[in-house]
C-alpha cells in the first residue's frame, strides 16, 4: 500500500468537505465545531478502511495465520489522535484545519471517550491491538458494543455516585456496521438427543433468538501495511412479524416487539474486584463468544475450505476467563452443526485456543450456578458436562482414589461452574501476565494443572502501546529523546536504552527537569480547568491512579498523608518538601468499603485545606472520572508513582509502566511487574518497601495479628486515632474497626504491617527530591531508559512466538 504520508493537506481538505456536504448538508462555513469532528473522523476512517483492504488482499493471497482476540472489555480511550499520528497524517491535517479556523486539538477534545473496559484488563487489550497493528500481524479483537461503558464518576460530598456513560452520539462515528456479518445467537429452550444408524443426533429447540449485528472500528499501527480489526457485537432484536395479526387489521398488534434482547449490550458490567452470578453477564459472555465464533468459523470456511485446517489458520485468544464458554460454543458448532466427532473436534479446540488468566484473588475467580447454565444455554451445558466427565475420567486413571486432587481440578463441582478450570482444559497454552504472577499461579490455583501439564504455562509480561503512552502524551520528552537518541525508539522501544548514556549529561538532565515542570504546569491547568482545583507545579507530584481497591492500597497511601498531616498539626513552621498527592480511581458501584475509601481521602482532603499553612506542603487532590484521557495528561506530570499492591496480588500492574516511560520514580512493593521494573531499572533507581510475596505468605500461615502491629507502632496510633476523631466533621470509625477489628480477619490487605516500611521509605524518596535534583533526574532518566522492555510490541511478538505460532506479514 502507499505510505498514507502522501496524502495532502489539499486532499484532507477536499474529504473532509465532501463528508460535510454529502452527510450533513453544510458547507464549511456553516458545519459546527461536532458536524468537523465528525467530518474527519470519517475521512481518517476512510483511510484506515482503504489500508485495511490491502492489507486483506495480501493477507488473503498468502493465507497467513490469524489471531483472535475475543476480550469482554476493550478500553480504548480516544482514537482520532491516535490514528492521525499512526498514520503520519498530522501535519496533513492541521493544516487542512487551518481552513476551518480550527486546531486539530480542538477536534480531539471534541471526541469522547470510548469507555468499554474497566481498568487493566481492557487497556491491555486496546494497547494489544496497536501493537499487533504495527507489528503486521493479521488480527481481529471480538468484544461488545455496549450501549454505555463504565460509569461516570461523579462525587457528591466524598461519595461516588454513577451517572451512564453515554458515548454513541460522539464514538459511534468510528463504527462501521457490516450487516453482512449478522448472525443469530440462541438461549433457553431444551435438548433432544437421538442415537440414530449415523450417530447420536442432537435437537435443539424451543430458543429464544438474538440477532448480533457486527461493528468494526479500524486500528491503525504505526508505519505498517496492517490495520487491526475491532468487531463489537450488538444484540438485536429479531422481529416475526406476525403476518396472520397484519391481515386480520391488527396492525399494531403485529408491530410490537418483545424487547429483551437488546438488554444484552447494554451496558459494562462496573465490577472488575468481584464474581456475582448475574444471569444477564452470563448472557453477555455467551452472546459475545457465539457470535465471534460463528464469525471466525464462516470466514474460515470462506477462505480455506475444511474446518479440520482451523487450529493452522487461527489462533484464538481467550482474555482472562469471561469469554471461556467459547471452549464448549467452539465444541457445539463443530459437533452439531459440522458433523465432527467428539474426539476430532476436542483436537481442534484444544488446539486453537490460549487462554491468560490475570487474577489469583478468589473472590474474583469466575463460578456459574450449574443450573443458570443448563437453563440459559441447555446444549453448552451438556457438553461441558461432558468435558468433565472425560477429564475426570482421564485423572481417575491417572491418579486413582485422589478424590480431593481430582476435584480441585474438575469443571463442575458441588453445583457451580468453574470457568478457569474450563479455560486450562480447554487451552494449549496458558499464561500469567508478569514473571511473579506466571510463578504464583503454577503454585497456587493451576498447581494440579501444573503437576500434569508443566508445558503448557509460561509467561507473557505485560506491556503497554507506547506510541499512545509516551509519543502521543509526552512529545515535550520525545524531543529530548529524538536530541539525544534518534527516533528509532517510535518502532522499536529497546532502542530507549541508548539513552542511558545521557545520565551524567547536565544539559540533558536539566532539559528533562523543565520538560516534567512544563509537564505538570499543563496538567495543573487541566485539573484547575476541570474542578477547580488548584496545584502548585513546584510541588512533587506523588500520583496513585488505577481501580479503587483493598488489595492495591490506597488506604495505606491515605494512611501515610495522615501522618504527614500529623507531623504538620504538631508543628506547622516544620520545613518539609511541599507535596502534592493526586488520587484517581473508580470503585465499583457496589463496593462500599472502596467507595468508603474514596470518602477518606476527600475528607483528608477538605481538612487539610481549613490549614492554609500546612495545604501549602501538603495538598490531596481527588481527581473526578479518571479515564484513558485524564491519565494521558496525568501521566507525564508524576513525580512519584505508587504501585503499592501487597505483594502477591497486583497480577501484573500495567500503569507503573506508563509511569516509568514517562520518568516517574516509582514507590512499590515487589508485587506484579514491579518486580521485573525493579530488575532491569536498578535497586538504586526504585524505591521498593514492604514485605515479599513469599513473606505475606508466611505471616497470614502463622495467623497475621492486625493489633500486635497497632499496639507496637506508635505512629499507626497516631492515624488511627486521627480517623477516628475525624475529617471535615466526620469520623472514619468503619475504617478504624476495619484496620483493627474487621470480620473475618482485621487489616485483611496488611497496610499495617507494611505501613513502616512505606512510611521510611516515603521520607527517604521525598528527601531526595528536596535535596538533589540532579539526582532525582539521573533516576528519572535512568527509568525512561530501562522502560522499553514494557513496550506492548515486545509483550505481542512474546505472544506470536511462543503461544499463538502467528507471523508477521510482510508485503
Ligand atoms: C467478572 C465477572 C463478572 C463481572 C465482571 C468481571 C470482571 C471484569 C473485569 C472481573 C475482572 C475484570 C478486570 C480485571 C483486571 O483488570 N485485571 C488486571 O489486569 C491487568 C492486565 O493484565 C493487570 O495488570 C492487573 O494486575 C489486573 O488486576
Amino acid at each position: 500500500m502507499s505510505s498514507t504520508k502522501s496524502i495532502t493537506e489539499k486532499e484532507v481538505q477536499t474529504l473532509i468537505q465532501g463528508k460535510l456536504s454529502r452527510y450533513f448538508g453544510v458547507s464549511p462555513k456553516e458545519a459546527s465545531i461536532d458536524q468537523i469532528y465528525k467530518a474527519v473522523v470519517m475521512s481518517v476512517r476512510d483511510i484506515l478502511l482503504e489500508k485495511r483492504q490491502q492489507f486483506h488482499k495480501v493477507m488473503k493471497s498468502k493465507k497467513g495465520k490469524r489471531v483472535y482476540y475475543l476480550c469482554m472489555e476493550f478500553l480504548l480511550g480516544r482514537s482520532l489522535k491516535n490514528n492521525i499520528y499512526n498514520l503520519g497524517l498530522g501535519d496533513a491535517y492541521s493544516k487542512a484545519l487551518k481552513y476551518f479556523n480550527l486546531t486539530l486539538e480542538d477536534l480531539y477534545e471534541q471526541e469522547p471517550d470510548a469507555g468499554l473496559g474497566n481498568g487493566g484488563l481492557g487497556r491491555l487489550a486496546a494497547c494489544f491491538m496497536d501493537a499487533l497493528a504495527t507489528g503486521n500481524y493479521p488480527a481481529m479483537g471480538y468484544s461488545i458494543r455496549y450501549d454505555y461503558g463504565l460509569f461516570k464518576q461523579k462525587i457528591v460530598d466524598g461519595w461516588q455516585t454513577e451517572l451512564p456513560d453515554i458515548w454513541l452520539p460522539g464514538g459511534e462515528v468510528w463504527l462501521t456496521q457490516r450487516s453482512d456479518k449478522s448472525c443469530t445467537v440462541k438461549f433457553d429452550g431444551w435438548v433432544k438427543e437421538d442415537w440414530t444408524e449415523t450417530g447420536l443426533k442432537v435437537t435443539y429447540g424451543g430458543y429464544k433468538e438474538v440477532e448480533a449485528v457486527a461493528y468494526d472500528m479500524m486500528i491503525s499501527g504505526k508505519d505498517c501495511e496492517a490495520v487491526s480489526v475491532l468487531r463489537l457485537w450488538r444484540a438485536r432484536n429479531i422481529s416475526h412479524f406476525d403476518m396472520k395479526l397484519f391481515s386480520q387489521g391488527d396492525y399494531l398488534r403485529c408491530m410490537q416487539e418483545e424487547n429483551e434482547a437488546e438488554v444484552i449490550s447494554k451496558v459494562l458490567y462496573p465490577a472488575d474486584d468481584h464474581y456475582e452470578g448475574k444471569s444477564l453477564r452470563l448472557k453477555q459472555q455467551y452472546f459475545l463468544v457465539s457470535a465471534s465464533l460463528q464469525n471466525i468459523i464462516n470466514d474460515h470456511k470462506h477462505r480455506y475450505g475444511p474446518l479440520s485446517l482451523l487450529p493452522q489458520q487461527a489462533a484464538i485468544h481467550i482474555n482472562d476467563t469471561h469469554p471461556a464458554l467459547a471452549i464448549p460454543e467452539l465444541m457445539r458448532l463443530l459437533m452439531d452443526e459440522n458433523g465432527f466427532t467428539w474426539d476430532d473436534a476436542w483436537n481442534i479446540v484444544t488446539s486453537t485456543f490460549a487462554y491468560t488468566n490475570h487474577t489469583v484473588m478468589a473472590e474474583a475467580l469466575e463460578t456459574w450456578q450449574e443450573d443458570l447454565i443448563a437453563r440459559r444455554l441447555p446444549r453448552i451445558h451438556m457438553i461441558l458436562k461432558e468435558i468433565n466427565r472425560r477429564f475426570c475420567n482421564d485423572l481417575w486413571a491417572r491418579f486413582p482414589g485422589q478424590h480431593q486432587f481430582i476435584d480441585s481440578m474438575a469443571v463442575i463441582s458441588n453445583g457451580q461452574v468453574r470457568m478457569a478450570n474450563l479455560s486450562v482444559i480447554g487451552s494449549h497454552k496458558v499464561n500469567g501476565v508478569s514473571a511473579l504472577h506466571s510463578e504464583i499461579i503454577k503454585k497456587s490455583i493451576f498447581n494440579g494443572f501444573y503437576q500434569i501439564w508443566p508445558e503448557k504455562f509460561t509467561n507473557v509480561t505485560n506491556g503497554i502501546a507506547h506510541r499512545r503512552w509516551l509519543c502521543q502524551s509526552n512529545p515535550e520528552l520525545c524531543e529530548l529523546l529524538n536530541d539525544c537518541i534518534g527516533d528509532g525508539y517510535v518502532k522499536d522501544a529497546q532502542q530507549l536504552s541508548q539513552f542511558k548514556k545521557f545520565e551524567d549529561d547536565q544539559s540533558v538532565l536539566k532539559r528533562l527537569a523543565e520538560i516534567k515542570h512544563t509537564k505538570k504546569k499543563q496538567f495543573a491547568d487541566y485539573a484547575y480547568k476541570k474542578e477547580g482545583v488548584v496545584i502548585d507545579p513546584d510541588s512533587v507530584f506523588d500520583v496513585q491512579a488505577k481501580r479503587m481497591h483493598e488489595y492495591k492500597r490506597q488506604l495505606l497511601n491515605a494512611m501515610n498523608i495522615i501522618s504527614l498531616y500529623a507531623e504538620l498539626l504538631d508543628d506547622p513552621n516544620k520545613n518539609i518538601q511541599p507535596q502534592t498527592f493526586i488520587f484517581g480511581a473508580k470503585a465499583a458501584s457496589g463496593y462500599l468499603r472502596a467507595k468508603q475509601f474514596i470518602k477518606l481521602i476527600c475528607f483528608l482532603a477538605e481538612d487539610i485545606k481549613k490549614h492554609p499553612k500546612i495545604h501549602e506542603k501538603l495538598n490531596v487532590v481527588y481527581m473526578e472520572n479518571y479515564n484513558v484521557t485524564m491519565a494521558e495528561t496525568m501521566i507525564p506530570a508524576t513525580d512519584v508513582s505508587e504501585q503499592i499492591s501487597l505483594a502477591g496480588k497486583e497480577a501484573s500492574g500495567t500503569s507503573n509502566m506508563k509511569f516509568m516511560m514517562n520518568g516517574a520514580i516509582t514507590i512499590g512493593t515487589l508485587d506484579g511487574a514491579n518486580v521485573e521494573m525493579s530488575e532491569v531499572v536498578g535497586q538504586d533507581n526504585i524505591f521498593i518497601f514492604g514485605l515479599r510475596a513469599e513473606e505475606v505468605e508466611e505471616m497470614w500461615s502463622k495467623g497475621y495479628n492486625a493489633s500486635l502491629q497497632y499496639n507496637q507502632n506508635p505512629l499507626i496510633r497516631r492515624v488511627i486515632e486521627m480517623m477516628l476523631r475525624g475529617f471535615n466533621g466526620e469520623s472514619f470509625s468503619e475504617i478504624t474497626n476495619y484496620l483493627l477489628t474487621g470480620a473475618p480477619v482485621a487489616d485483611p490487605y496488611m497496610c499495617m504491617a507494611d505501613f513502616e516500611s512505606y512510611h521510611t521509605t516515603q521520607k527517604k524518596i521525598k528527601d531526595l527530591y528536596a535535596e538533589d535534583k540532579m539526582r532525582w533526574s539521573k533516576i528519572s532518566l535512568n527509568n525512561i531508559a530501562a522502560s522499553g522492555i514494557f513496550s506492548a510490541d515486545r509483550s505481542i511478538k512474546e505472544y506470536a512466538d511462543n503461544i499463538w505460532h502467528l507471523k508477521a506479514l510482510k508485503v
